[in-house]
């Protein structure tokens, strides 16, 4: 980045991302301004005024974008925000996190997009790794900004990254070598134009890669969106038999997945025993054990380390965890799954009939995706949030939708609907905010309400 001496980075957003960017840009001497609409950002902002940081908190001042040099926009804030159409429209370019990691990292990195379980590989990708004996940073959509990792005084041999679309919007010079894509379904269609809007942008993960670099993709999603393109960085596939003939990469069978690579990796075959695996249930997590096991076993771990992380996993917390059995009824929060194939995958791991509680606030959601998933295992959905009366309408006829006003009306009323050997389960296809905070908050606080419930009924 040219900056002149008059001019300043605006940092857009004081949120995690965007704290973290601040502070970076200021210890590598850039002038920096950051601005954040909520009053709530106050105390940060007087953290960043002690580093010498201007901030403009409680509003925006379109001057103020109009004469930075660059703006950093935090990921979660829509790029056709009128501010920043307008700051472009004056010439002021757009910077995302991860051009500005790039920039700055000399780690090697695995990066890791897909629209549901990135934040598993990602977890598994590090554990693996670990298990390995190398040392690694885990950061990005996970939670902790990748610049951290550039603050740190820690030496680490790998960087493994989770990534949404977000970031890869505002990504023209990001390049990881190895980059996974793990799959692709409808999210986020608030932001985007269409699902091939969508699915481009997860697709450009792999736009800078050459022939040095690694890509991991989902062969079931090859044909379905990018009528397999060509790309210039080494391929290795995964994918279940005997929907996909896997020439490279990993194929899965059964409960094993076996990984079929060039010699230069081991002269063995590679076979991971995914059986009674209690914390990655579904096949969908094999998929994600496949894509783990690939990008860890080209970042340089070896078989025997891979396959003790996967026996070791201990689960995600808001994934599909169980909470507890009251009278023979189990409650589940998968608080994370907030798009509609999420529910499904979540769906499919359940033998028993489902009270599922729906809802929050939509991403232009299409709830028709849940139908079949709904006929076959769920008995009753309650409906929360601002979804509420679109599910209702969608869901008519279909099965029994109660609306309910909160939480614990959720809980409870799901508690009633239940029979004796049914499951709770929150997998709510939409995003939080409507209620909560994140969806972290919203899984604790289920957590939170099936526990009263316990106490008043096992007192
Ligand atoms: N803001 C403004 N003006 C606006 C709108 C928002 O100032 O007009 C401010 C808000 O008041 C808030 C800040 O912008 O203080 C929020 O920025 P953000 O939404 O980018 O949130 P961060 O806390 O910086 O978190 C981001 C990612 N959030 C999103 O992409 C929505 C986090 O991913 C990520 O963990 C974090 O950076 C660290 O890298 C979360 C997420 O929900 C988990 N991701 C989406 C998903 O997984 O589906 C993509």
């Amino acid at each position: 980045m040219q900056i002149s001496r008059t001019s300043y980075i605006l940092v857009l957003g004081l949120g995690r991302s965007g704290l973290s960017m601040a502070r970076f840009l200021a210890a590598k001497g850039y002038k920096v301004k950051a601005t954040d609409i909520d009053e709530g950002t106050m105390n940060d902002a007087k953290e960043l005024n002690r580093l010498g940081i201007d901030t403009q908190i409680g509003f925006h001042d379109q001057s103020t974008f109009n004469r930075a040099d660059a703006i950093v926009v935090s990921p979660g804030i829509p790029l056709d925000m009128p501010y920043l159409l307008t700051a472009t429209s004056h010439g002021v370019p757009l910077v995302g996190d991860l051009d500005i990691f790039t920039r700055f990292n000399q780690t090697p990195m695995v990066a890791i997009t897909g629209t549901n379980g990135k934040t598993t590989v990602t977890t598994l990708v590090r554990d693996m790794l670990e298990a390995a004996g190398i040392s690694t940073f885990m950061g990005g959509n996970i939670g902790t900004p990748l610049v951290e990792h550039l603050m740190s005084c820690e030496k680490v041999q790998v960087v493994v990254a989770e990534i949404s679309s977000f970031q890869l919007d505002l990504a023209t010079h990001f390049t990881p070598g190895i980059a996974v894509l793990l799959n692709l379904a409808p999210d986020h269609l608030d932001r985007y134009e269409d699902m091939a809007d969508y699915a481009r942008s997860k697709w450009s993960i792999f736009q800078n890669q050459t022939k040095k670099h690694t890509a991991i993709i989902n062969a079931g999603i090859l044909d379905t969106f990018f009528s397999r393109p060509n790309l210039a960085s080494v391929v290795y596939e995964f994918g279940s038999a005997p929907d996909c003939t896997i020439i490279q990469g990993a194929r899965i069978e059964k409960q094993a997945i076996d990984l079929i690579l060039p010699e230069k990796f081991t002269d063995l075959p590679i076979r991971i025993d995914c059986r009674d695996l209690k914390n990655l249930p579904g096949t969908h997590n094999l998929e994600n054990i496949a894509a783990a096991a690939l990008a860890s076993l080209c970042a340089g771990a070896d078989p025997n380390a891979i396959s003790s992380a996967v026996k070791a996993f201990p689960g995600l917390p808001h994934r599909l965890r169980f909470v507890t059995n009251i009278n023979g009824i189990r409650f589940y929060n998968d608080s994370k799954a907030t798009n509609t194939d999420a529910v499904s995958r979540a769906l499919e791991c359940f033998e028993q009939r489902v009270v599922l509680i729906l809802g929050g606030r939509e991403k232009d959601t299409d709830f028709t995706l849940l139908l079949a998933a709904v006929k076959k295992k769920v008995g009753q959905i309650i409906a929360i949030g601002e979804a509420a009366p679109n599910i209702a309408r969608v869901f008519l006829g279909v099965c029994k939708v109660t609306r309910v006003p909160g939480m614990k009306e959720a809980v409870e009323t799901a508690f009633d609907a239940a029979g004796p050997t049914d499951v709770v389960l929150l997998s709510p296809a939409c995003a939080s905010f409507d209620m909560y905070d994140n969806y972290a908050a919203r899984g604790d606080d289920f957590t939170a309400c099936v526990t009263e419930l316990e106490l008043k009924h096992h007192g």
